[in-house]
């Protein structure tokens, strides 16, 4: 396969080096597979790989602009896959994220434990340690955890766990299982993300009232797009939203939730909707690398490019991508409070 190589820089902070996305991805290429002997895992049947070569974006970002949601899988032979995952993934390490957020102009990541890795947060904490200042992490833990391993993730920039509801994702435990675990993070201000699809809104809606810290939704709740915003389910969303002044939304992956497909147009009036209505409350994140896409690996550029559609106003774009991010993730900074 043809690489396009396009010398390209930070438009964040020019004084970083200048970094080739290509070509990075055709060096890891090599690596891996000098390396593949030693990793036994191989991506699952019909296993769609992040975008090689993403175009670069129309949409200038704000200097300071963080890709709020975004995942680390491995690599492989360095950080294995946990036995109990429901997929197995290619490998998108540390490396290759962070040469996408030059590429595409962020500052700083927040990247989010996928449920391939299980419990074990090695490569997210790697990875964490890696960017220092320039990324934060949300981990998946057991109650059970020691407080000297807590206080060793939060000094390495975990601000937050995941709770996980997506019965082909993960094996869902009893509330008292979550409840306990976020007894375990309040002592160190950590918030609560929440990963779960329309139709378990209702039943979860309780739970999630319940909860005594931040609470931050992935991808709206998982609205089904094609019912359109007047849903009640989607409604149903938007009014815990209201009630709720601890619980945050992230008005991410367009590419999953869309019916029509690229450039996502379907999608824009879920995120609009919510952005003009909860502006402080809302985040943005590429999703990178994508798991489990079953239709086509979405152009990280043109993910970029949807920000402007949903977020309408220079007032709106500082909120969802600096701001907002800021209060959440780096609070000692002062932006944003
Ligand atoms: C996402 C979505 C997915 C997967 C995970 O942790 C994960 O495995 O988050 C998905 O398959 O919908 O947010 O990245």
């Amino acid at each position: 396969m043809t690489l396009q190589i396009a010398e390209v820089s930070t438009n964040s902070k020019a004084h970083e080096p200048r970094v080739c996305w290509a070509r990075q991805i055709r060096q890891t290429r090599a690596v891996a597979g000098s390396i593949k002997s030693a990793s036994s895992a191989q991506p699952g049947a019909g296993w769609i790989p992040f975008h090689p070569n993403p175009r670069k974006p129309g949409y200038r970002l704000p200097v300071g602009a963080v890709d709020a949601h975004c995942h680390v899988f491995g690599p492989a032979a360095e950080f294995p896959f946990a036995p109990e995952r429901k997929y197995t993934p290619c490998d998108a390490g540390k490396d290759k994220l962070f040469a996408l957020r030059d590429y595409l102009g962020f500052t700083r990541n927040v990247i989010v434990q996928a449920t391939c890795h299980g419990k074990d947060n090695s490569a997210v904490l790697d990875a964490l340690r890696t960017a220092g200042n320039r990324a934060r992490g949300v981990a998946d833990i057991p109650a059970n955890i020691s407080d000297a391993e807590l206080r060793s993730m939060d000094e390495a920039g975990i601000r937050g766990v995941r709770f996980n509801f997506v019965r082909r994702l993960v094996d869902t435990r009893p509330q008292e299982f979550y409840l306990d675990i976020v007894e375990r993070i309040k002592q160190f201000g950590w918030h609560v993300v929440v990963y779960f699809e329309a139709q378990d809104l209702e039943g979860l809606t309780p739970f999630l009232r319940s909860l005594p810290v931040t609470v931050v939704v992935d991808h709206m709740g998982r609205p089904d797009v094609a019912k359109g915003i007047d849903h009640p389910n989607f409604r149903r969303f938007l009014t815990l939203m209201e009630d709720m002044p601890n619980l945050w939304s992230k008005v991410t992956c367009p590419e999953r939730l869309s019916v029509t497909g690229p450039p996502y147009n379907d999608v824009v009036p879920f995120c609009g909707e919510v952005i003009s209505r909860f502006p402080d409350r809302v985040l943005w994140g590429t999703d990178w690398p994508h798991p489990n896409m079953t239709t086509h690996a979405p152009d990280d550029g043109e993910l970029v490019d949807f920000i402007p559609k949903i977020a309408v106003s220079v007032t709106q774009r500082r909120k969802l991508l600096i701001e907002n991010p800021m209060r959440l993730y780096w609070p000692e900074e002062g932006i944003g409070q």
